[in-house]
């Protein structure tokens, strides 16, 4: 149970994100409860955290209404930002997940814009500064998380010049041919180019976002070296856009394939399927980003050839629920959920899944041992930040088995080469893909993996986020004092 925590405004590293790793849950008895909040962000952040002396961390705590008081958890403070029921419809489902998600995807779905929700995003986005602002001191670094706080950076500086400020983005960034088309994209450049160090997952966007800079705001840009003009007499800052490809907690994911528990558990999940020869695994967020119907179609037109035989071979699909409130995210989930019984209704016998569909949220340990029993794994996304499933897949397999098909449009191609490579919305070609997958000969699985491996547990996210961390050491020191040596 987490004990409250005093004001203590000397954090050496200030996360500010739109959710807290925590949720807060009220129990039926009035009491509180607190559980790890889902999604790739706080996968990947919690384990950062883990290694800083004196970390604090500023987020909403998941539900409606006043915020809860600061308090300790796992070792650093926790700072809960307040977000009532209009914020959430507005700022959050609204514009970050109604208009900034999908416009940032390719408009996969089309974006819809609200001047109410942009006004409710730039309240929103002026708490979490505040809030940052008031927990940092004079030798703090402020690193800030993601689309839905993109003008944060730009208002903690107007607040604190004397604090270095970092900024992430998990999703990617579009080409300016799609990013024009956002209503406010100059005040988003504006807010992002408060920060001194902008991080992104892949190259192409890094280069998306210079040009945007460049094409839209008129600023000079020199290689990766932005210069921002100064308000009035303000010098001229500069601002360096990079990529830090994230990656997961290597290790200790590794090291929980060793687990004799975890060993059990994927041993008795092949027996739970009735042991079939071969078992293939979705997971996901349940969005349209992820590509679960073009993987389903896929899936659902190799049964009806006869390509796979349903008593040999099981899909298995977790989708974890997301953003049920947006109309977009109900829609796929209705499309989703029958599509999979229509799959069964035509293949599967009684007793047997020919997919294996699961709404809900598991532990670490059971995703490991879903891995562990994975013949195959399928990214599919249509796009997609980095996905963390297809390196988490990875770390997974000392065994050096396994398949990994990855999609083309994932941040993860760019590093894991060694992956079956697709382009998920030719549904032939994937087709295609998932059958040589199938048929992989063991030695050709052990050499795709070896170096899959080689690459996700040399680069994981302790050394992404020290490579981060140590550029935006490097930016100009902002009390005007010779960098240290
Ligand atoms: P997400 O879109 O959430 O993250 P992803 O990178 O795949 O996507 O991370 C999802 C995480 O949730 C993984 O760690 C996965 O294991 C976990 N997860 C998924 N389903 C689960 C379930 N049913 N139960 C338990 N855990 C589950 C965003 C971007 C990504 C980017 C990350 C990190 O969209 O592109 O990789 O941030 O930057």
């Amino acid at each position: 149970r987490p004990a409250h925590a005093p004001h203590r405004p000397d954090h050496d590293l200030v996360v500010v994100a739109n959710r807290l790793p925590v949720d807060s849950r009220t129990l039926p008895d009035g009491a509180t409860e607190w559980v790890t909040s889902p999604g790739g962000l706080v996968t990947a952040m919690e384990s950062v955290m883990k290694g800083v002396d004196s970390g604090a961390w500023v987020g909403w705590a998941g539900a409606p209404g006043d915020a809860p008081d600061p308090f300790e958890a796992d070792g650093m403070s926790l700072y809960p930002v307040a977000l009532d029921q209009e914020d959430i419809e507005r700022y959050y489902e609204g514009f970050s997940n109604g208009t900034l998600w999908p416009l940032y995807h390719d408009v996969i779905v089309e974006p819809a814009f609200h001047r109410t929700w942009w006004d409710s995003y730039v309240s929103a986005n002026r708490r979490f500064a505040r809030a940052a602002a008031a927990v940092a001191s004079r030798t703090s670094t402020i690193w800030v998380h993601d689309y839905q706080l993109q003008l944060v950076p730009r208002m903690i500086r107007d607040d604190r010049a004397d604090v270095r400020i970092g900024f992430f983005n998990h999703i990617p960034f579009p080409p300016v041919e799609l990013f024009s088309q956002l209503p406010k994209r100059n005040q988003i450049l504006r807010g992002l180019l408060g920060a001194d160090l902008i991080g992104f997952q892949r190259e192409s966007d890094t280069q998306n976002f210079l040009a945007a800079v460049r094409k839209l705001l008129g600023h000079h840009v020199d290689g990766q070296t932005i210069s921002v003009p100064g308000l009035g007499a303000a010098p001229m800052r500069e601002v360096t856009a990079q990529t830090f490809p994230i990656s997961i907690d290597s290790a200790s994911v590794s090291a929980l394939t060793e687990d004799p528990e975890v060993r059990e558990h994927a041993a008795q999940l092949r027996r739970d399927l009735g042991n079939p020869r071969k078992v293939v695994v979705g997971v996901d967020r349940l969005d349209y980003t992820k590509g679960i119907r073009h993987r389903l179609k896929a899936w659902g037109e190799l049964l009806n050839d006869g390509s796979i035989d349903p008593h040999d071979t099981v899909m298995i699909q977790v989708a974890t629920p997301s953003r049920e409130r947006v109309e977009a995210y109900r829609q796929l989930r209705d499309e989703v959920e029958l599509t999979v019984g229509r799959i069964n209704g035509d293949h599967a016998s009684i007793g047997r899944a020919a997919v294996s569909y699961q709404h809900r949220s598991f532990d670490r340990r059971y995703m490991t041992a879903l891995y562990m029993a994975a013949d195959v794994v399928l990214v599919t996304a249509l796009r997609d930040g980095m996905n963390l499933v297809a390196k988490e897949y990875v770390a997974s397999r000392p065994d050096l088995q396994g398949v990994l098909v990855l999609s083309e449009f994932a941040g993860a191609a760019d590093e894991l080469r060694a992956a079956v490579m697709v382009n998920p919305h030719d549904i032939d070609e994937l087709k295609a893909a998932i059958l040589r997958s199938l048929a992989m000969p063991e030695e050709e699985q052990q050499e795709s993996m070896r170096s899959l491996r080689h690459q996700v547990m040399e680069n994981d996210v302790q050394s992404w986020a020290h490579d981060f961390l140590e550029r935006l050491e490097q930016s100009d020191d902002p009390h005007g004092e010779a960098k240290p040596v």
